[in-house]
């Protein structure tokens, strides 16, 4: 696989056509364009089977925290591998790397979460979630309290319930869905709120209103209806979408006084992402209970986790009855394996220190140096290795194109033509690279960004 030829890519996507259904993907249209092939990794670059070098600006799906290629991990899964290639923690049974994994998130968790479950992805963890919620309040003799909220622009997975939650619309009409007992509030996208209708408002004023929202919801289908309210601490997938300073702390507020449980989805802004171990700590919060995946692992593995806070853990851990709930894969042993190993090495190259005291403010220093004057860039945003790069038509003017999602896209294609992966959401451009990333390497991600960007603005008549 070193030395891949024409002959070979064609060969592996002879086959993907003819058999791989793929994910979030029209695959015939894919098909008649030819889907590239990935055939190996080392820090923060990828090699297609073609064998051209590009670095990726996105860790991955935002899950590679180490890079790849580390040889520590690697070497964790395959003693786990060798050791103890499966079992599973149904018959009164566990397993070394398990209960240290375990062990170990209770000791980074915000505090309060000393319990946690493990599943195989972000979406398995927030459906599991969901159940536990449900059956808190039932524990509580309050199983009427059953409506889950959740926020626009929100993504929480496929699952039937994680689809369910997210706000992204068009994760819906295919499957027929939401469910019943999900229920929308708006989301504080400041830099959307002029063009939604909310006028010249402030950021902090935007928050607090949108924060009411949230209250107006809850009192209009009645406190004692409504279970909890899902949220990731920055979105992800929605946008890049971060909160205004005033938003988490009145949210906490109303979710207290009408007692609806809290779930933050840290699937994204955990494990060093925002430049603290969890989005929880960065921004304030206090969750009842909280879902991560991706970063836990930095993907090597599929697997997630729950945690519990105290209010949760102790009803739920006091129900002197079996708790029906559990994966075939629940805590495996190769995963967990390499997740321990993952937590060591982050902490051993002191990554979270690094994203929020060097590497991530110097990415930010220079998006903000490289684009705050860009004829195209309407706002640069982020925190640690998080950022969005928002194009818009008039960098003067909270507009956005008139078709949306074009502009993005073709700024994306640059992007990869030139070697760098980074995402269109809509027509803003994300970046969340891995948090090994060096100085040189943000270097090269902000060039190749700022000429497709570029480009972008030649083609649509705004930069000559
Ligand atoms: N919560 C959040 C916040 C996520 O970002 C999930 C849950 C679901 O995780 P799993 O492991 O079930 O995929 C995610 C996943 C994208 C993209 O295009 C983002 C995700 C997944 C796939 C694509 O940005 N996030």
């Amino acid at each position: 696989m070193s030395q891949p030829t024409h002959n070979l890519t064609k060969h592996w996507q002879a086959l993907d056509a003819a058999h791989h259904v793929h994910p979030f993907s029209d695959t015939a249209a894919l098909n008649k364009e030819g889907v590239r092939v990935i055939t190996r990794a080392q820090g923060v670059y990828l090699w297609d089977s073609e064998g051209k070098k590009i670095i990726d600006g996105m860790a991955g799906l935002w899950c590679v925290q180490v890079g790849y290629g580390n040889k520590e991990l690697a070497e964790a899964g395959c003693e786990a591998l060798k050791t103890l290639p499966y079992y599973n923690h149904f018959f009164k049974t566990t397993n070394p790397y398990t209960a240290e994994l375990a062990a170990k998130l209770a000791s980074l968790l915000p505090s309060g979460h000393e319990h946690v479950l493990f599943a195989n992805s972000g979406s398995e963890a927030n459906d599991s979630a969901l159940k536990l919620i449900r059956y808190y309040w039932n524990l509580k003799k309050k199983p009427e309290k059953k409506i889950h909220l959740s926020r626009e622009y929100a993504y929480h997975g496929v699952t039937m319930a994680a689809a369910s939650l997210s706000g992204l619309t068009p994760m819906h009409p295919q499957w027929d869905l939401p469910l019943p007992g999900f229920e929308k509030v708006p989301t504080p996208y400041w830099f959307g709120a002029k063009a939604a209708g909310y006028g010249d408002i402030g950021e902090d004023e935007f928050g607090l209103l949108i924060a009411g929202r949230l209250e107006e919801k809850i009192l209009e289908i009645g406190a004692d209806k409504v279970a909890s309210f899902s949220a990731e601490p920055v979105h992800g997938a929605g946008g890049v979408i971060f909160p205004p300073s005033t938003y988490w702390k009145e949210v906490q507020r109303i979710c207290a006084k009408y007692d609806v449980l809290l779930h933050l989805d840290e699937v994204i802004t955990g494990f060093g992402r925002t430049g603290e171990w969890f989005g929880a700590v960065t921004y304030g919060i206090a969750p009842d209970i909280t879902t991560m995946a991706k970063g836990l692992s930095s993907g090597y593995q599929p697997i997630s986790a729950i945690s519990l806070g105290t209010r949760m853990a102790q009803t739920i851990l006091h129900a002197n009855e079996e708790l029906v709930h559990g994966y075939t894969y629940s805590g495996h042993p190769v995963a967990s394996a390499v997740a321990l190993k993952n937590l060591e090495v982050i902490e051993r190259l002191s990554l979270v220190h690094r994203v929020r005291n060097e590497i991530g403010p110097y990415l930010q220093r220079r998006l903000h140096e490289t684009f705050d004057d860009h004829p195209i860039v309407g706002q640069v945003r982020g925190i640690g290795l998080l950022a969005a790069i928002e194009l818009v038509p008039d960098r003067k003017e909270r507009r956005f194109f008139a078709d949306t999602g074009n502009v993005g896209a073709h700024c994306r294609n640059y992007c990869f033509n030139s070697g760098l992966i980074s995402r269109a959401i809509r027509d803003t451009m994300v970046l969340s690279p891995p948090l090994i990333v060096s100085e040189s390497e943000v270097e090269e991600i902000i060039a190749k960004l700022k000429s497709a960007i570029d480009n972008t603005a030649r083609d649509f008549g705004k930069l000559r």
